[in-house]
């Protein structure tokens, strides 16, 4: 655990309590411009006509952009992760000239001396439509005869794939038993408290763009708009300040108004900032979830799963930026940390007229696990094993790792391969936390009552710390001996600063307060991918780690040179290089300004220095070693995606008279390998508890037959409140990987993937004695159980 005063130097949470976070809002720019959209108010429709006249004599207003007016950069954003699935792969223009195809699509761009002079002119802009038919719902636009979303295309299936593994004729053969469940999940959204912000400025004398960007990778905007807006890399320059959560809906380089702000600020040679509302999040930033799996299960009588088939239908909305990344992560993760050994995944990727889908935390995995886990629940209760009985008999043992699913291909290319674990060790733990036994009894006790108390279990797996690389530079300044770590992924909450800080001090042994992280500014890091899909801790913590392992070695080096023994007897403590008889010390900054032959006598450092480099052993050859300090530049390429391991339980309590559900107890087990840092690995696995929360009871984007969200608003959209999230009672387990030298699996998203599957087994525990019909869809709204027990 970590010391209160040592969590003070290493986390960055004391700052954002204090409120002196510093988001791209804060920025303040002299001369600066904003800018509001003109947004479809149609899910699909031909534009007839766009009247500016009006609000080009608005106040304030410098200029208005539509389709015509910015030429080539015009066409399609590119289309970010290809597959070869993909039948046809339309990205979104900056800005809608001829059709619309979902309500919120950007429509023409209005930059004004202010937000509410650019708000105001967007109102008098006169957009004529003239109306296309379409469907919003999933299952009717997979049909082929639905209307299209697209009409260059023969239906809405923009993609279409099967991933195998085993033969399920086999499965097939050998069961004994089949169930079949199908389960839907809703369309939700991140909700960010900091909604989507970018800023620009472009310096005209040397023709350089500075970016300020909620970005979650900055170096992927920093390529796009170098690649689109023509300019040599160099000059562009991203920064992602501090960012207020993220969760996947900041990601790669897609949203207009990416590109559009740094145009305008080149075209017009003054700063121009956009900062989206609230309601603009909702409308037209990236949402995520709606999946239908109508998924099988092939098993034996005593409970043993021989196959699986799932029929995904996936909801892509109007576009699919990042390609089939979702459809791929519920697809690959389906079977869960279960020992199947006949697959057997299909999937639709379907176009619907609405917000464009991307990852939004677990990223596929909610749904896939709700399938999964729903199906398990089912299969246990028609052949009348125990729930937690038939998980143990279909979970994979610790002698059966690494586990391989031959023909099953991950996002990175690889093919999926569960590397280590303790699953039985992990459910076993979770089984004794819970005390099933005192729990039934307790539980007939309240039934007696009229109340009715239910106990639900899941499991699952993620796939984490994905390639194809990140890098870090470890640095040890000459003249202040501080360390200076660059990276290139970016923190939305996730403080790696406390991260990295905590892998360096272990290795170069120096006080946190001497540690400087810096990230998220392509002009303190340049290559690599960014934050999301849980990788920073895997791909960059270790990138980190083997560069700090470099400049510790090389620290020794030129210790031992300098005290004139050998680098085994060299050691690093407290700041200080030493011999290990404690003869010979020098401050590890003295180390470092060695061969600095500009190391002016300004501090006692400079001058130990001097005096070492003066009169030991080697100390004159090493002052003619020109390179001054102590660098290493590292990159760490994963060979495969790491998997964790969670088990949830919880215990609800169901007002039958109202639907309402009431989570009594929380219960979750771990495991993400080696942990760095337990006080973020907790407030990441309980937070993404709380999402999943959110995302199981209560949040569902209210997109009606018009294409339209309803509950727009927070006032709206319902989220869970504190009240709503009870103490979670968190275990851990750590199974080292061994597929990096950390040992580290990530957990960003883990804490979100089992919850909608755990709460609905224990709602359909509880209701047991009232026969309602058995849960199959995510949100579990009040409503929707209602309905479940009239049924
Ligand atoms: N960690 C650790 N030991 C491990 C694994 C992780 O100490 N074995 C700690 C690290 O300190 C790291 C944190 O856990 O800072 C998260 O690590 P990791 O799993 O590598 O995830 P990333 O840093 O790559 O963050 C991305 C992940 C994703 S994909 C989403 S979505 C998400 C999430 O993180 N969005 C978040 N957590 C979030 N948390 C906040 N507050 N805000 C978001 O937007």
């Amino acid at each position: 655990m970590t010391s209160t005063s040592e969590r003070r130097q290493l986390n960055e949470e004391e700052r954002f309590v204090r409120g002196q976070g510093r988001f791209v809002d804060d920025l303040t720019f002299t001369g600066a411009l904003h800018v509001a959209f003109v947004r479809s108010t149609y899910a699909r429709a031909t534009i007839v006509k766009v009247d500016i006249s009006q609000a080009q004599c608005s106040p304030g207003v410098v200029a208005i952009y539509q389709a015509k007016d910015i030429g080539m950069l015009n066409s399609p954003l590119p289309l970010l992760i290809p597959h070869p699935a993909i039948i046809s792969g339309k990205t979104q223009s900056p800005l809608a000239e001829y059709e619309v195809h979902y309500v919120g699509q950007p429509i023409a761009m209005i930059v004004a001396e202010s937000r509410y002079d650019a708000e105001d002119a967007a109102a008098w802009v006169d957009v004529e439509y003239s109306p296309l038919p379409f469907v919003i719902d999933l299952a009717k636009a997979a049909q082929k005869e639905a209307p299209r979303v697209h009409a260059d295309m023969s239906d809405n299936i923009g993609a279409r794939f099967t991933q195998k593994s085993g033969m399920l004729s086999t499965a097939q053969r050998l069961a004994d038993h089949v169930t079949t469940v199908t389960v839907h999940m809703d369309r939700a959204t991140a909700a960010p408290i900091e909604t989507r912000a970018v800023a620009a400025e472009f310096d005209d004398r040397t023709g350089e763009l500075t970016v300020w960007d909620t970005a979650q990778a900055p170096i992927a905007v920093r390529n796009g708009l170098a690649a689109l807006l023509e300019l040599d890399e160099h000059r562009v320059r991203v920064i992602a300040p501090d960012v207020g959560g993220g969760f996947g809906q900041k990601l790669l380089f897609f949203y207009p108004d990416e590109l559009l702000v740094p145009f305008a600020a080149m075209q017009l040679k003054r700063p121009v900032k956009y900062t989206e509302d609230r309601r603009e999040n909702f409308l037209a930033s990236s949402q995520e979830r709606t999946q239908i799996h109508s998924l099988t299960l092939y098993a034996r009588k005593n409970g043993e799963i021989l196959g699986l088939h799932d029929n995904i239908q996936h909801d892509s909305g109007a576009f699919m930026p990042y390609g089939i990344i979702v459809a791929h992560v519920s697809a690959t993760s389906i079977a869960g940390p279960y020992r199947i050994p006949h697959l057997h995944i299909d999937c639709d990727v379907v176009y619907t007229p609405t917000m464009p889908v991307t990852p939004y935390r677990g990223c596929g995995r909610p749904h896939a696990c709700f399938a999964i886990e729903r199906a398990l629940d089912q299969l246990a209760l028609e052949l009348s094993i125990d729930p937690v009985e038939i998980r143990k008999r279909n979970l994979i043992r610790d002698d059966e790792f690494p586990y391989r699913r031959e023909g099953l291909v991950f996002q990175d290319g690889a093919s999926v391969e569960l590397d280590s674990g303790q699953y039985l060790r992990a459910l076993d733990m979770l089984s004794n936390a819970v005390n099933f036994e005192t729990f039934r009894a307790e539980q007939a006790c309240y039934r007696s009552q009229g109340r009715y108390l239910g106990v639900g279990l899941a499991c699952c797996v993620e796939g984490t710390g994905i390639g194809p690389y990140e890098g870090a530079i470890v640095r040890v300044h000459p003249i202040s001996g501080n360390v200076f770590v660059s990276s290139g992924v970016t923190c939305q909450g996730q403080d790696h600063k406390a991260l990295f800080t905590r892998i360096v001090a272990e290795q170069l042994s120096v006080p946190p307060r001497q540690i400087i992280v810096l990230g998220g500014d392509t002009h303190a890091f340049d290559l690599g991918g960014g934050t999301y899909a849980s990788r920073s801790t895997v791909v960059a913590g270790n990138a980190v780690y083997l560069a700090a392992c470099q400049v510790r070695q090389e620290i020794r080096q030129k210790a031992a040179a300098v005290f004139g023994v050998s680098v085994e007897e060299v050691i690093l403590e407290n700041g200080q290089v030493r011999h290990r008889n404690g003869s010979l010390t020098m401050p590890l900054a003295a180390v470092a300004t060695l061969a600095n032959p500009l190391r002016y006598a300004f501090n006692d450092t400079a001058r130990i220095a001097t005096q070492f480099a003066g009169q030991h052993h080697d100390g004159p050859a090493l002052a003619r070693d020109k390179t001054p300090g102590i660098e290493s530049r590292t990159f760490f390429s994963p060979p495969r995606a790491c998997w964790g391991f969670g088990a949830h339980a919880v215990i609800v309590e169901v007002d039958p008279g109202t639907g309402h559900v009431t989570l009594l107890r929380y219960l979750c087990i771990h495991d993400c390998g080696h942990i760095i840092n337990h006080d973020i690995v907790r407030g990441q696995i309980i937070g993404g508890i709380a999402q999943g929360i959110g995302g199981a009871l209560y949040e569902s984007l209210g997109i009606n037959k018009h294409g339209e969200v309803q509950n727009s608003t927070f006032s709206q959209f319902l989220m869970p409140q504190t009240a709503d999230i009870p103490d979670i009672e968190l275990m851990h387990l750590e199974t080292p990987t061994p597929l990096n030298p950390l040992g580290v699996k990530g957990v960003g998203e883990a804490g979100c993937i089992a919850v909608s599957a755990v709460i609905a087994s224990a709602i359909d525990d509880a209701l047991t004695p009232l026969n309602s019909a058995p849960v199959r869809h995510s949100p579990m709204t009040a409503p929707y159980i209602y309905q479940r027990l009239k049924k």
